[in-house]
């Protein structure tokens, strides 16, 4: 993982991210070098060192622009170009996304700041970028034609504007949007409160949820898709390709979930109930917020939940629709449930030798097969836990609450160990045959009717 001061120093920031003819035109201006990476690991957060102190978010498999201070203005620099993201191991997808990533990095700043924020086109045509949820000039909003011009492909174009309120916000672009978003190019933009202890948490995900479609063995996605996407993404990273959410025990944890995919997406975390927090357009007041597990995200919005970690354990957090925790590969195979493919097994063989039948008996096996597969893909199901295979892909990752993990260490402590007297074990005394029942209400009553 690289923080901050890596990024800045190690000359992987801006070294051959800016065209010589864009930086030449800009660099008398004094343009802040634009850091960029291509790592799709969880990348340390970024503390504030001077200013307003806040607790940094932590950007699942993503990271934090860094800022400059220019005559009190924070300065932020933006690349829109085209990316390689590797969406999990063996899968890799040609997208557009900012300064090395899609999801691009994660803008921070504070209530109260004014930010300049450049933004360079590297991309075959115009760009724009809106800052959704922000109240701003409307000059700034980043429509284009509406707010302001496109910038043109090789330019670089200064937005700046007061950060009016604290809270969760995104960016993407308002410019041949089907085509740039479809191509992953959105990112968040959380300001922190000007008060450091206004709504405090001691742990602050971030997560941005998209959607590709992306046929097995290629790397572009279908831009024209509108519903039936294949892989469902957690800033593009499919499971098992994102990590954990990794909390210590008795932390006040905050999930903040955006999404710019094209359909709602039930979230739902298991072991905890929570209370929703906040949304892009602004705090919920704590005595108006209300108990949940699942909390749906519609279409370009932003839902924040909080929870006290108090229960230990490997908990799932996953979309509720469940063709969103699966990926490619799955999208278009008949039923064969109860069917017995024993006659035409034996047909497809004579000709194709290695040919296995699947999904008589469900489509489980999918999570343990390891025949080959088209390059540049997945199983539709993949990635092991501690108890065999998790059956699981897309929009799914694990909260690992902890005894004693220190504040700022995200490391993945490995799977949880489960005290053997609260596990689930196989039943081993005797199974009684099947009754008809008569009379549920008094069924049980009769004692010797219950054996084992
Ligand atoms: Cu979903």
């Amino acid at each position: 993982m690289l923080n901050r001061r890596q990024l800045l120093g190690t000359g992987v920031a801006g070294a051959t991210l800016v065209s010589t003819r864009a930086w030449s035109q800009t660099s008398n201006r004094g343009l802040p070098e634009a850091a960029l990476t291509s790592e799709s690991a969880t990348q340390a957060p970024v503390v504030p060192t001077t200013g307003v102190d806040y607790n940094p978010v932590v950007t699942l498999n993503g990271w934090t622009l860094p800022f400059r201070m220019k005559d009190g203005v924070k300065e932020f620099h933006l690349v829109a170009e085209p990316v390689e993201r590797e969406l999990a191991e063996g899968t890799t997808a040609y997208l557009w996304g900012y300064n090395g990533t899609s999801t691009g990095p994660t803008i921070e700043a504070v209530e109260g700041d004014r930010v300049r924020i450049f933004v360079t086109n590297r991309l075959p045509e115009p760009t724009s970028v809106h800052w959704h949820g922000q109240i701003l000039p409307s000059g700034m909003d980043g429509v284009h034609g509406l707010s302001g011009p496109g910038i043109p492909t090789g330019k670089t174009y200064a937005y700046e504007f007061d950060l009016l309120k604290s809270g969760t916000f995104m960016y993407h672009p308002h410019a041949d949007e089907m085509v740039q978003m479809a191509m992953g190019m959105m990112g968040m933009f959380v300001v922190h409160p000007k008060d450091p202890t206004f709504r405090r948490v001691d742990r602050d995900f971030l997560i941005m949820l998209n959607a590709f479609d992306i046929d097995p063995g290629t790397y572009v996605p279908r831009i024209m898709e509108m519903t039936d996407f294949n892989l469902w993404t957690w800033n593009s990273r499919i499971f098992p390709g994102i990590d954990p959410l990794v909390v210590s025990q008795g932390d006040d944890v905050r999930v903040r979930v955006g999404n710019l995919t094209m359909t709602n997406h039930p979230i739902h975390m298991h072991g905890y109930d929570f209370k929703v927090s906040c949304t892009d357009g602004g705090w919920v007041p704590p005595e108006a917020a209300w108990p949940e597990v699942s909390i749906d995200i519609p279409v370009g919005a932003m839902r924040a939940f909080d929870f006290k970690a108090d229960h230990l354990g490997d908990w799932a957090i996953h979309c509720h629709k469940s063709h969103h925790t699966m990926n490619a590969m799955g999208h278009d195979i008949p039923t064969f449930i109860g069917a017995d493919k024993t006659a035409v097994t034996q047909k497809i063989r004579q000709v194709q030798p290695e040919y296995m039948p699947m999904g008589t008996a469900g489509m489980a096996d999918m999570g343990k097969m390891e025949m080959p597969i088209p390059k540049n893909t997945v199983p539709m199901m993949n990635g092991w836990g501690k108890y065999g295979p998790i059956e699981m892909g897309g929009m799914f990752s694990v909260v690992k609450v902890r005894q004693g993990i220190a504040a700022g260490d995200y490391s993945d402590p490995g799977w949880y160990d489960s005290p053997p007297e609260t596990t689930v074990a196989e039943w081993t005394g005797d199974v009684p045959a099947p009754v008809e029942v008569t009379d549920a209400a008094t069924h049980y009553t009769d004692l010797s009717k219950i054996s084992g």
